[in-house]
C-alpha cells in the first residue's frame, strides 16, 4: 500500500461521515489528491466591491451593486439594516437591489454565499437629501413586504374649521365656524387604510361582505379596534419601534381635507349640486357617495386626489379620528389642531368624517360630522386613515 493509498482511505471516510456536499464529494475518477485540491479551492465567497453609499432625492429609488467572486453558484440575499441584522431579505438571487421609493435614510447590506461559506457586505447607506420627504413609506407585516405611504402636511397656514351657516348640506353640528392653525407638521395616510395594512399588523381581516381585497378599505373596524390599547395603532408602533403613529384630529383631518380651499368641497360644484344621492357630475371624478357607489366599497385610491394629493377623503368609507363627540363647536375647541378629548372618560361617542359609499353627498364635505360608540365597528362603512407625528 502506498503512502497515497493509505491517506486516501480515512479521508474520503472522514467525508463520507461528514457528510461533506457535493464541492467534497470525489467524482469519477477522482484520485484523493484531486478531492484535496479541490477542496482547497471550496472557500466562502469574496467580496471585491462594496455596495456603495447613495444619495438620492426624497421618494427616488436608490440602486445597491455588489461585486463578488467564488465558487459558483453564488446567492445574494439583501437586507434592510446594518450589517449583520438580519431580518427578512428584501431581495435575492441578484448582486443588485433596488429599493422602493424612500423618504428618510436607510441602511441595506448584502450576504452572498456559495455551498463553501458566505461572506457579508458593509453597510451601504442610502442618503436622502433636499427638503422633508413629501412622502413616505412604511413596510408593514413579515417580510416588510406590505407599504404604506404618508403625506407631509405642513401646518402654520389657518383656516376656517366648519360650516358656514349657509352651507347647502350643512348642519348645526359643524358650527360655528372657527380659526384653527395646526401648529404642527405631520404626515397623514395617502389612503384610507387598507385590508392588507389591516391584515399585515392584526393578522386578520375583519371586512367580509362590502368589498374584499388587499386594495380595498378595511370597514367594520371601531375606534377600540383601532386607538384602543393593544388594538392596531398599539400593534404598529411596537412593530415599527416608535410611538409616532395614531389617527389624526379632528382639525388635521378637516386641514388636510380641505387642503387650503374654502369652498363646500375642494373642487368645483355647481349652486345648485345634489345634497343626497342624486345625479351629481362634478363630483363624479372625486368620490363614491350613493350617488355612484355601492352597495360596498371600492379599491382606495379609484378617484382624483384632493389637491394635496390625498384619495378618497370624501366618500367610500367614514374615518374615525382621535376626538371625542361635541354637539357642536360652541365651548372651547381647540385651535391649535390638537385633539378635543380632554375627558376622555366622558367621551362616549368619537368623530367620523369623510363620508362613505352608502351616504349623501352632503356627508362627504370636509365640514360634516358623524358619531359612534368607540365600539361601534359599523355595517360596511367604518374605515380610518393614519397619521404620523414627526
Ligand atoms: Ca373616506
Amino acid at each position: 500500500m502506498t503512502l497515497q493509498s493509505a491517506c486516501s482511505i480515512p479521508t474520503i471516510a472522514v467525508l463520507g461521515l461528514l457528510a461533506v456536499p457535493v464541492p467534497g464529494a470525489a467524482g469519477a475518477g477522482e484520485g484523493a489528491q484531486d478531492v484535496r485540491r479541490r477542496l482547497t479551492q471550496c472557500r466562502a465567497p469574496v467580496i471585491v466591491t462594496q455596495p456603495a453609499d447613495v444619495t438620492i432625492q426624497s421618494g427616488e429609488p436608490a440602486t445597491l451593486t455588489v461585486v463578488a467572486t467564488g465558487l459558483e453558484p453564488l446567492a445574494f440575499q439583501w437586507y434592510r439594516g446594518e450589517s449583520g441584522d438580519a431580518s427578512a431579505p428584501v431581495g435575492t438571487d441578484s448582486p443588485s437591489v433596488t429599493t422602493p421609493a424612500l423618504g428618510a435614510a436607510t441602511s441595506y447590506w448584502v450576504r452572498v454565499s456559495n455551498p463553501c461559506g458566505e461572506a457579508s457586505s458593509r453597510t451601504a447607506v442610502v442618503t436622502v437629501s433636499g427638503l422633508p420627504a413629501q412622502e413616505i413609506t412604511v413596510y408593514l407585516g413579515p417580510g416588510d413586504t406590505v407599504p404604506l405611504v404618508l403625506v407631509r402636511i405642513s401646518g402654520g397656514t389657518p383656516f376656517l374649521m366648519g360650516a358656514p351657516a349657509a352651507e347647502r348640506g350643512g348642519n348645526a353640528s359643524e358650527m360655528p365656524q372657527h380659526q384653527v392653525t395646526i401648529a404642527h407638521d405631520f404626515y397623514l395616510g395617502k389612503v384610507e387604510v387598507t385590508q392588507a395594512q389591516w391584515q399585515a399588523v392584526m393578522g386578520w381581516n375583519p371586512s367580509r361582505y362590502y368589498g374584499v381585497g388587499p386594495d380595498y378599505p378595511v370597514y367594520d373596524v371601531s375606534w377600540s379596534n383601532i386607538a384602543g390599547a393593544g388594538g392596531f395603532i398599539d400593534r404598529l408602533n411596537q412593530a415599527l419601534g416608535t410611538t409616532a403613529f395614531r389617527l389624526p384630529t379632528e382639525a388635521e383631518w378637516e386641514y388636510a381635507a380641505r387642503a387650503g380651499t374654502t369652498t363646500t368641497f375642494p373642487f368645483p360644484t355647481p349652486a345648485d349640486w345634489d345634497s343626497e344621492c342624486g345625479s351629481f357630475p362634478a363630483a363624479e371624478p372625486h368620490m363614491w357617495w350613493c350617488g355612484n357607489g355601492g352597495p360596498g366599497t371600492y379599491p382606495v385610491g379609484g378617484k382624483l386626489p384632493n389637491p394635496w394629493g390625498l384619495f378618497d377623503m370624501s366618500g367610500n368609507v367614514w374615518e374615525w379620528v382621535q376626538d371625542c363627540w361635541h354637539e357642536d363647536y360652541t365651548g372651547d375647541p381647540p385651535t391649535d389642531g390638537s385633539a378635543w378629548d380632554a375627558s376622555p372618560a366622558a367621551c362616549w361617542a368619537r368623530v367620523m368624517r369623510g363620508g362613505s359609499w352608502q351616504g349623501d353627498a352632503s356627508r362627504c364635505r370636509p365640514a360634516a360630522r358623524h358619531k359612534y360608540y368607540p365600539d361601534t365597528w359599523g355595517h360596511g362603512i367604518n374605515g380610518f386613515r393614519l397619521a404620523k407625528s414627526e
